[in-house]
């Protein structure tokens, strides 16, 4: 294709783009597999929204949307395996979405740059939920991204953006499915995918031509690849990112496969080899810190210091709980600690409201959290002084870091120096 012919006698879309397995039935094989997987993205990732518990004061401090909350609920005592689930989901779908979106928009290419863009009031309204679309799912996909690769370069906070883009998106994307779910409900009947699957490139041939304003094109090329190749690439492409990603969340051996994921694939040796996302020294955490001066100290109706020995003659329990980064990575430790509960019964406190936990380090948005009640009355929920029976080790947050089930990765916080609880 050279210049002349872009340029010459208004060739029209459908003459720029000639690959002849451009058409209505693979863009729509393409969009039903994102029907289903783009619902669950969202609802998932409400959730963790949700988790977060933006309505509690003192989260989320640097986000503008906190106070747009319209949940009607505060995470409390779920069950410790759901927010693992959800954010896993989550991520690992999202990830192996990207191939299907970037084939999808192939597909649909010719439409993207139709000239002129609209000539009626209801094409306008068309082309504008394309715009939320196609650029909602580009946003979405990138600050994703980014935030996974610890790439915060973006100047907005990554809660706000990703929540807020959601929401252009999917407006979007309701108003696609509604006008296109005919169209494609009648491209799929138009061919059988078992039928497809045993079509070579030989035997690939375009669907029938449906007019300037159609996908397939006036003068299709020969082929280079047929469909079943196409959608071939595009399933491997997927089934690949899994691959190379789902280990971070099986951990053990499985830890080793997960290439894509951004964070060290190893941590050493021992019971404390396991994730470590922000170490000691990259938080700012001092030996004197954290040496035989630390105390935690809990506040409630009365103040108390403790000693970490003091901690350990407490009563403790242990409890297997995962950590579930919102990064979708995971991992299910058995932790050893006094439970939040039984801390804040010390500081007079015997039904508690919620609390806010501090830690030693400064200058990170998640170095004072705040719990919701059912997170601190849940039984399980520790402040956790030892794992797998062997103290924390500095990068887990020696002396002593919080493990609330369920809630995601970032409320477990590491070196904690005080714990405020409210209620009676
Ligand atoms: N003080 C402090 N606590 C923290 C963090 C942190 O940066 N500082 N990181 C949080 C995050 S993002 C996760 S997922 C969990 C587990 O992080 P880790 O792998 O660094 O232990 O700890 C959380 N607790
Ligand atoms: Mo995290």
């Amino acid at each position: 294709m050279n210049l002349m012919r872009l340029t010459g006698a208004r060739p029209g879309p459908a003459r720029w783009w000639r690959s002849p397995i451009r058409g209505p039935w693979l863009t729509s094989v393409l969009g039903s597999v994102l029907l289903v997987g783009i619902p669950v993205e969202f609802i998932t990732g409400l959730i963790s929204f949700a988790a977060y518990n933006p309505r509690l004061a003192g989260n989320n401090p640097n986000s503008h949307v906190g106070s747009l909350d319209f949940y009607l609920f505060t995470w409390g005592g779920v069950p410790s395996w759901l927010y693992r689930w959800t954010q896993g989901i989550h991520v690992g779908l999202g990830l192996a979405l990207v191939p299907v979106v970037l084939a999808k928009l192939w597909s649909v290419i010719p439409k993207l740059f139709v000239l002129p863009p609209f000539k009626t009031i209801a094409q306008l309204l068309e082309r504008l939920s394309l715009a939320l679309l196609v650029g909602g799912i580009v946003f979405e996909m990138v600050t994703g991204i980014m935030d996974i690769d610890y790439d915060y370069s973006f100047k907005f906070s990554f809660y706000d953006g990703h929540f807020l883009g959601a929401w252009m998106f999917i407006a979007g994307f309701s108003v696609h499915v509604a006008l296109k779910v005919p169209t494609m409900v009648r491209s799929l009947r138009s061919r059988r995918l078992r039928d497809e699957l045993r079509t070579p490139l030989a035997a690939t041939r375009s669907e029938p031509y449906e007019g300037p304003d159609g996908l397939v094109a006036v003068e299709p090329s020969a082929p280079t690849v047929s469909r079943r190749g196409a959608l071939a690439l595009v399933a491997g492409s997927s089934a690949a990112v899994i691959a190379l990603t789902a280990g971070q969340s099986i951990g053990g051996v499985a830890r080793k496969a997960a290439l894509l994921a951004p964070r060290g694939r190893s941590y050493g040796s021992g019971p404390n080899d396991f994730q470590v996302n922000k170490t000691a020294s990259a938080a700012g955490i001092r030996a004197v810190d954290t040496g035989a001066d630390w105390r935690l100290t809990v506040t409630g109706a009365r103040t108390v210091a403790l000693a970490r020995d003091e901690l350990l003659a407490m009563p403790m329990a242990t409890h297997s709980l995962p950590i579930a980064c919102v990064e979708g990575w995971s991992t299910e430790q058995a932790w050893t600690g006094v439970p939040l509960h039984v801390l804040a019964a010390l500081a007079g406190v015997e039904s508690p409201q919620g609390a806010i936990v501090e830690s030693i380090q400064r200058n990170s948005p998640y170095a004072r959290v705040a719990l919701s009640a059912g997170q601190v009355h849940t039984p399980q929920a520790l402040l956790a002084l030892r794992v797998n029976g062997v103290d924390l080790s500095a990068d887990h947050g020696y002396p002593a870091r919080t493990i609330i089930p369920g809630a995601p990765g970032v409320h477990n916080t590491k070196w904690v120096r005080q714990i405020d609880f409210f209620g009676r």
